[in-house]
């Protein structure tokens, strides 16, 4: 009532002022009368949407209306007498409609009076201002998955969500989203986006990454405060490994191949042998095969996340003449992995992007993480019928000469790879600053088209800033004989310093 008190206060100055005047001189004939204030709504008024266009106009008998005042008044346990609030438009004049969003909590259904006044050019209010009570309604809005993980489905400690939602009165810019795992929805996560990242600490249980079943809730609250069902959604969760230092498996082995191949069983078998060295076998490690969980990094952040709970990622493509849409996807995240200190292999054909050669990762990323300034361009034809041009594709032959003075092994390739159709071929060749850095040369002349006179760079080892590195083989390192391929793979990842044993 402090608003009210202060009208009838000024009124009486107001009346006083007048009667001084009657007394004695006539300063001021007639005194300023207040204005008069009218509300409406269109349409009938017995239930109305929480969201409610207001009108409302004022007139004043000897001048004009300056402004306006209002406010909602919502029945008890709610204040009986809440601020007045002045309501202009955005350049400061007045206003005589306004959308209103009214907040109506769980219940769906609120019984508020509107009430406002108008003051007039004299700083006068009107004494009654005109109020207007409504019914008002709100229906819950609901949230639908639009890319549920199920049962079948699982992730690290990471997972993306997206969903759409309805509510059939609107949900208006208020309607955000409550998201928490099953046991944590005290300390809920906040979104007003229609997807969500579940941050990998969410996961944690006594500090500590498990495997299991997990529940994620995603709840709507619409812009009248109104909470709909939540929804749910369960899929599998994967501790990193049997094994966990700091939280940590050693190494994430992705299997980058599709479910059927001819040679898929000989790439699976010779990277597990490797792992296998860990010193706890295969509780130090987990593999991830692509195929099987194709949903598993639906956002960078995934692919953050999840390289994050491994020391080191080993990820191969066998000879698949492709480029790896994951890779090429989430290039930066894999970036973002190697300057927090992460560890990667990576082994393949088309791994990047030169001229005239597709590749999954860009030459950016190539000049930031391995030290190089681009590639080696050949000449030759792209593809079996396309034009001759300068390429940064290369291949080799059966039986060309490939060694590493790095890590002392040399082999003759027991493959040669096909070329992705209309390019030349997957190898690149890396104009590197550094030599020390090379893992793997191309022996003078052993390339198609002939290195000649030169020994190619084709595959990297770079250390990163911050303790990390990236190796990367542009063929895989499977090319060379098994027991050459396995001792040149295990002086590599003896560089991450996850206890791989040298040979
Ligand atoms: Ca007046
Ligand atoms: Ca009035
Ligand atoms: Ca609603």
């Amino acid at each position: 009532m402090r608003a009210r008190g202060i009208l009838a206060a000024s009124i009486v100055v107001v009346l006083a002022l007048g009667g001084l005047a009657g007394c004695s001189k006539k300063l001021r004939p007639i005194q300023n009368l207040p204005p008069e204030t009218y509300v409406f709504i269109q349409g009938s008024v017995d239930v109305v949407n929480h969201r409610v266009h207001l009108y409302w106009f004022g007139t004043d008998p000897d001048g004009s209306v300056a402004s306006y005042k209002y406010r909602w008044v919502y029945p008890p346990p709610a204040s009986q007498d809440p601020a007045w609030v002045t309501i202009l438009d955005e350049h400061g004049s007045l206003r005589t409609d306004s959308m209103f969003t009214v907040f109506t909590g769980d219940s769906g259904e609120v019984t508020p009076r509107f009430e406002i006044y108008a003051i007039d050019n004299e700083g006068l209010a009107d004494p009654t201002p005109a109020v207007q009570r409504f019914l008002l309604s709100n229906l819950a809005p609901q949230v639908i998955f639009t890319d549920p993980l199920g049962l079948a489905d699982s992730t690290y400690a990471s997972a993306t969500v997206s969903w759409t939602t309805i509510d059939p009165d609107g949900g208006g810019p208020g309607l955000h989203y409550r998201i928490w795992l099953a046991g944590n929805e005290a300390s809920y996560d906040s979104t007003s986006e229609q997807t969500f990242t579940v941050p990998s600490s969410r996961f944690l249980r006594n500090g500590v990454y498990e495997s299991r079943r997990c529940s994620l809730y995603v709840q709507a609250v619409d812009d009248g405060g109104r909470r709909g069902e939540p929804v749910l959604m369960n899929w599998y969760v994967r501790a990193p490994a049997a094994v966990l230092e700091n939280n940590q498996g050693r190494l994430l082995i992705v299997d980058d191949l599709p479910r059927t191949g001819a040679n898929k069983p000989l790439f699976d078998a010779f990277y597990k042998s490797v792992a296998d060295l860990l010193p706890n076998g295969n509780l130090d490690y987990d593999v991830l095969r692509l195929y099987a969980n194709p949903n598993i990094f639906r956002s960078g952040r995934d692919v953050a996340q999840t390289f994050r709970q491994f020391k080191a990622v080993l990820w191969y493509r066998g000879g698949e003449t492709t480029v790896s849409p994951l890779l090429q996807a989430y290039q930066d995240s894999i970036g973002a992995y190697l300057d927090s200190g992460g560890n990667l292999y990576v082994d393949g054909l088309y791994l990047t992007e030169g001229l005239n050669a597709p590749g999954a990762f860009r030459e950016d990323f190539v000049s930031r993480y391995l030290g190089s300034a681009g590639f080696v361009n050949c000449f030759t034809r792209l593809g079996s019928s396309g034009p001759v041009d300068s390429t940064a594709g290369w291949s080799n032959r059966v039986n060309s000469r490939f060694r590493s003075s790095r890590y002392g092994e040399a082999f003759g390739a027991t493959a040669s790879p096909s070329a992705l159709v209309s390019t030349s071929g997957g190898i690149r060749v890396f104009a590197v600053a550094d030599t020390n850095s090379v893992a793997l040369w191309a022996m003078d002349g052993q390339l198609i088209p002939a290195n000649t006179g030169f020994e190619a760079p084709v595959g990297l080892t770079v250390p990163q800033g911050t303790g990390g590195r990236i190796t990367v083989l542009s063929m895989p390192v499977r090319y060379a004989a098994p027991a050459v391929a396995s001792r040149l793979l295990r002086r590599m990842l003896h560089d991450f310093g996850i206890g791989i044993p040298l040979p």
